[in-house]
């Protein structure tokens, strides 16, 4: 680590900024610096002049752009104090949404080109998604109080003339929550999501499932939220001191966030883990055990402590958690599935009578081939449904399912012998992406897990690991940074932990990474902290102590 460096780097950064640094330094060509757009666009070519946004304003759109010009709308009504109506033609002061189907090849379904011109803003997409993406960055070419959710008074709100021809480098661009550990209210949830999409993230990967808590309403088996949402699990771990989260998502919450998270063009990737971390599951169902017996005598409140948070992998289980992934499938619908796979204590199965006369009755080898034969069945229902199972990189040992598609979190390996079998991979090792670990000195810092991965590591990610031919690295599908629960408590926690290295996180995931540049980055990063400020989002400051 150079943090002694980056320490004096970043007084010489934050310093610049608070001196409103004169706008040459930033190589800018217009009035003031150039603008600080996080993630960076793939290029950005700034003239003289300025476009001014008024209540006279008119937004011009038509079919599929409509949905995005009211976004936009929206984004813009609190701040300004008056939400922009919507014309026909588009003229001068207009700002004029469009589909344009010819542009898929050149930006792909995300990508989009904004003109600002001083009489006019022109946004062209081949998708919504790209529309929407532009809208982000027009937001963040506004002063930051466009961000603020109360009237900014005495504002210009005024936009350098650009030209931005944008396209993300990679399609998932994720972070996890986990309500499992501490339960997340919906409304959280929500804010959430739109601290993500400002900043062009698509994947939320929501850990539903646990030892310390069901989170998921499941029709078929109700006694697994009703239960399982009620357990003093995570509260032990704090040493008592955290007030338990209990609580679960009813289908109703799950539509009303699948619907909240589609308008933000954000997919929800739901985890329901298996066979391990399943001590909830195994509370609210003791017949899901390797002991049911010593279980199913006990109050439920009492069962905790004897679980083992591995399931019995017999058929009757494999049924029973196809029946619960059967409604996850109706109530989510987007692609992928997540069914975890990771730290499965076999040794539980090598020391069972039954599950080693059921290995010898199916022909498997060891543990982790039973392991392999649990988690195929999983994929070849998803596979049937139309979906693809996502799992942790354990899910390689024992053979990999033919549909699986990896993600490595025990650094890259996983993701790389995962493409080069030809499956799909996503990013997400501890070294970089796990953002319940420490990103300042531990005694200046809220209790984390343990670790140290600041921002400037985050930075430094690189998602496609460079062992890769072209082709292997066409099945990196992106990264993912995780928000584990066990010590992030509330929202503000949680939002502190995010940023700014979810920032830094998009930016690897977005950006050309032949313009990755560390200290051109703080810069903006210090600067983009305003909007984060101005929106009530919560986040680490870049002067903390020890930073
Ligand atoms: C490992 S990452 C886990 C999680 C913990 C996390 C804490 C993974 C697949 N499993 O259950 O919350 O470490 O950092």
């Amino acid at each position: 680590m150079r943090r002694g460096v980056n320490g004096a780097a970043w007084v010489a950064v934050l310093a610049a900024v608070g001196l409103g640094m004169a706008s040459a330094a930033f190589g800018g060509e217009a009035e003031g610096p150039r603008p600080a757009i996080i993630p960076q666009p793939v290029s950005m070519d700034v003239r003289a002049g300025q476009f001014r946004f008024t209540p006279a304003t008119r937004i011009v759109a038509e079919g599929a752009a409509a949905g995005e010009a009211a976004k936009l709308a929206d984004a813009l009504a609190p701040a300004m104090g008056c939400r922009l109506q919507r014309t026909a033609e588009a003229g001068p002061n207009t700002v004029a949404l469009a589909i344009d189907a010819s542009l898929e090849a050149s930006a792909g379904g995300e990508g989009y080109v904004l003109e600002v011109a001083a009489d006019r803003v022109t946004l062209k997409a081949s998708a919504p998604a790209g529309l929407f993406y532009g809208i982000q960055t027009l937001r963040q070419l506004l002063p930051p109080a466009v961000f603020s959710p109360a009237k900014a008074a005495d504002t210009a709100w005024t936009v350098p003339c650009v030209r931005i021809v944008d396209r993300p480098r990679l399609g998932w661009r994720g972070l996890l929550i986990d309500p499992a550990r501490h339960f997340i209210p919906v409304a959280d949830v929500k804010r959430f999501i739109d601290a993500m999409a400002l900043h062009k993230f698509n994947r939320l990967q929501i850990h539903l499932t646990d030892n310390e808590g069901w989170r998921v309403e499941i029709a078929a088996y109700p006694e697994l939220a009703r239960v399982g949402s009620q357990m003093d699990r995570t509260r032990r771990r704090t040493g008592g001191k955290a007030p338990p989260r209990f609580g679960f998502y009813t289908q109703a919450d799950v539509r009303e966030l699948v619907r909240y998270a589609s308008a933000r063009h954000v997919t929800l990737v739901p985890e329901i883990e298996m066979p391990a971390h399943t001590g909830a599951a195994i509370v609210a169902y003791p017949r899901l055990s390797l002991t049911p017996g010593a279980l199913a005598d006990l109050p439920p409140a009492e069962r905790w402590r004897k679980v083992r948070g591995v399931v019995a992998p017999r058929p009757a289980t494999v049924a029973f958690l196809q029946d619960v992934l059967a409604e996850v499938v109706e109530l989510f619908p987007g692609r992928y599935i997540h069914i975890g796979g990771d730290e499965a204590n076999t040794n539980h199965w090598k020391t069972s009578d039954e599950m080693q006369a059921q290995m010898r009755r199916l022909g498997l080898a060891d543990v982790h081939a039973l392991h392999s034969w649990f988690i195929r069945q999983m994929d070849a229902f998803l596979a049937k449904r139309g979906r693809r199972m996502v799992g942790w990189d354990e899910i390689l040992q024992g053979g990999l399912a033919p549909g699986a598609t990896v993600m490595s979190w025990h650094g890259a390996e996983g993701g790389i012998t995962a493409a080069r079998a030809g499956h799909d991979t996503v990013m997400a090792p501890t070294s970089h992406t796990y953002f319940d670990y420490y990103q300042g000195p531990r005694e200046a810092e809220p209790r984390a897990l343990g670790g140290f991965i600041p921002v400037e590591k985050v930075y430094r990610f690189e998602p496609v690991p460079k062992e890769l031919t072209g082709d292997q690295a066409a099945h990196v599908l992106g990264g993912q940074a995780q928000l584990w629960g066990e010590f992030i408590r509330d929202a503000r926690h949680r939002e502190y932990m995010a940023w700014p290295r979810a920032a830094a996180l998009i930016e690897t995931l977005w950006s050309p990474p032949a313009g990755r540049d560390e200290g051109a980055f703080l810069e903006r990063l210090a600067r983009h902290l305003k909007r984060l400020k101005a929106a009530g989002i919560h986040f680490r400051p870049l002067d903390a102590p020890g930073a």
